[in-house]
């Protein structure tokens, strides 16, 4: 007999802190006692422990471009598997998934494959501090970069959620050198760059908001934080894990044609396996080790199964078709939902928040209903359409979302708005 929900969060609790390996997954937000349990996935489409099935806007929070058990994705895997799972030892994969990700990003000249998005961002940081030989950090109010600890200051996922600016465990030496800013103020970039330009070592930035819900780039912003970099000698990182061949397959950078100094990636790099990366202009990128002398390092990076599933799904975004696609399914689903509250998109990935005005920056964000918010997620749960556990984050956009899954889903939003 499957243990049900219920047992299984019972047996979690017991065992994992929350019964979750990651925060949001509690779901505590959206107003549930228990988390769902997912057993399967395919397509737009994922099935809980109790057998339900839902039409998936989360999609594991961005990896899966082609939806759940892609069948390109999975051969790809099986292919390698059985081959083995890792070695410890450079493979041909690594180098085709870095020559994959070099040829789609404008500004990657090289790449380091790395395990996770935090760990991506916590090593851009070591590289950027050591290229610069300087220790500050201009960061922006609901960017999440991961759970680093010089980067968890208001971070926009989870801790958002959470309703925690900052957390315990930061030693205050680390947090003093992280100055947050409110997203989309060039003013107070302006400000801070005047102030701490001399010791800064890099601006990190989400180019489109995904931690707080979708917040695009001000006309301008990407823009003067380019200048600004320049005029003071900091590098600029985008944190392009979420954006990464979402909204372009070279990202917000292509999309906004800005070039910055290092770009973070996650996500769809892995198709779904643990795979990330950070990568930039090659004489930057050869001050890591064992070329240069900035230690960064992983057991699993360039995991054999992680990159046979990244090549699959990136060597697919070459084809310009799958842009429009995503473009043509964001827009339907935008216009459906616009008028239930603010929509906003950027390519592939979308929020509808529950308030009226447009939402430029954190404050504006934490601005939303967040009771309704639950409320409609429950109600779409029993209407069989899983939305993202907090109003502060995305839905993700798929080539697996046709549009009869798009049309279910804004009719059971209108009916949770009475329309
Ligand atoms: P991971 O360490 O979770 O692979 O990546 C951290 C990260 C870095 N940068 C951006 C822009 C991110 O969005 C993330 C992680 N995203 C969250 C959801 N917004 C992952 C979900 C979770 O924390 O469980």
């Amino acid at each position: 007999m499957a243990l049900t929900r219920s047992d299984l969060y019972d047996r979690a609790q017991r065992l994992i802190p929350g019964g979750v390996n990651s925060p949001v997954r509690a779901m505590r937000s959206v107003g549930l006692d228990e988390p769902l349990f997912m057993r399967s996935g395919a397509g737009a489409l994922i099935e809980d422990v109790n057998g339900n099935r839902y039409i998936d806007w989360v999609l594991s929070w961005g990896p899966l471009l082609f939806g759940h058990a892609d069948p390109t994705t999975l051969a790809a895997v099986t292919e390698a598997l059985a081959r083995g799972t890792t070695f410890g030892a450079p493979t041909e994969a690594e180098v085709d998934l870095a020559a994959e990700i070099v040829d789609a990003v404008p500004s990657v000249e090289m790449v380091r494959l790395v395990s996770s998005g935090t760990e991506a961002a916590m090593s851009a940081v070591r590289l950027a501090r050591a290229a610069t030989r300087r220790d500050r950090l201009i960061k922006f109010a609901g960017n999440y970069h991961g759970h680093v600890d010089a980067l968890l200051a208001s971070a926009g996922s989870g801790l958002m959620t959470l309703g925690i600016p900052s957390t315990p465990g930061v030693p205050s030496g680390v947090a003093r050198d992280t100055i947050v800013l409110p997203f989309n103020d060039i003013a107070a970039v302006s400000a801070a760059v005047a102030e701490f330009g001399e010791g800064l070592a890099a601006i990190l930035v989400e180019p489109v908001a995904g931690n707080m819900g979708v917040v695009p780039p001000a006309p301008g912003f990407l823009e003067a934080l380019r200048l600004l970099c320049d005029a003071c000698g900091a590098l600029l990182v985008f944190d392009e894990v979420i954006t990464g061949f979402r909204v372009a397959r070279g990202g917000a950078q292509e999309r906004y044609g800005i070039t910055p100094d290092l770009t973070i990636l996650g996500k769809i790099v892995g198709g779904g396996l643990p795979a990330a990366a950070f990568g930039g202009r090659a004489e930057l990128m050869q001050r890591l080790a064992p070329v240069g002398d900035v230690y960064q390092a992983g057991t699993l990076s360039g995991n054999p199964l992680a990159t046979a599933a990244g090549i699959s799904v990136l060597r697919r975004l070459r084809d310009p078709a799958v842009y429009e696609e995503l473009e043509r399914r964001g827009a339907r689903l935008e216009a459906g939902l616009a008028p239930f509250g603010t929509v906003q998109r950027v390519g592939a990935m979308l929020t509808l928040f529950c308030q009226g005005d447009a939402v430029s920056d954190y404050d504006d964000a934490v601005r939303s209903d967040t009771e309704r918010y639950a409320a409609l997620f429950r109600h779409l749960l029993d209407r069989g359409v899983y939305f993202a556990p907090s109003q502060f984050e995305c839905m993700f956009v798929s080539l697996a979302h046709d549009d009869e899954e798009i049309d279910r889903t804004i009719e059971a939003v209108g009916d949770f708005f009475g329309n």
